[in-house]
């Protein structure tokens, strides 16, 4: 079997994102690439903050995607926090971590690929 074949690998695409602070809600896509879609693969995530502070500027967020047999790509949900006050345009991140099979998958493996780490640059909606 080819390492194709045989190792999946878990990871954003794209691993950037713009918003602007008065979006509400954006999405960010998680993908898997290679390997026997037939497994159920588990991804944790969360975000970190760069300039960007959780929940103040954004809701931190947590968890767990689980991608169904046949599924490579999922939605994860960032929802923005607007307010009225001038700010420099912020930044934070999505991570990746501890992707592994819901089940024993025999001589397969999984394993993050790049980038597992998401940046998401919140543009300021006011004016000074
Ligand atoms: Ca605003
Ligand atoms: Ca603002």
């Amino acid at each position: 079997m080819s390492d194709d074949e045989r190792i999946t690998k878990v990871f954003f695409d794209p691993g950037h994102y713009t918003v602007l602070e008065n979006v509400g809600q954006w999405t960010a896509t998680v993908v898997r690439r290679g390997g026997n879609l037939d497994h159920v693969v588990l991804v944790d995530y969360k975000s970190e903050d760069g300039t960007a502070s959780g929940d103040q500027d954004y809701v931190s967020m947590a968890g767990t995607i689980a991608f169904p047999p046949g599924e490579t790509s999922r939605s994860l949900i960032v929802e923005v926090i607007d307010d009225d006050v001038f700010e420099e345009d912020e930044h934070h991140y999505l991570r990746l971590n501890n992707p592994r099979f819901a089940s024993a998958a025999q001589g397969a493996e999984v394993q993050l690929g790049s980038p597992y780490l998401a940046t998401a640059i919140v543009l300021d909606d006011d004016h000074c």
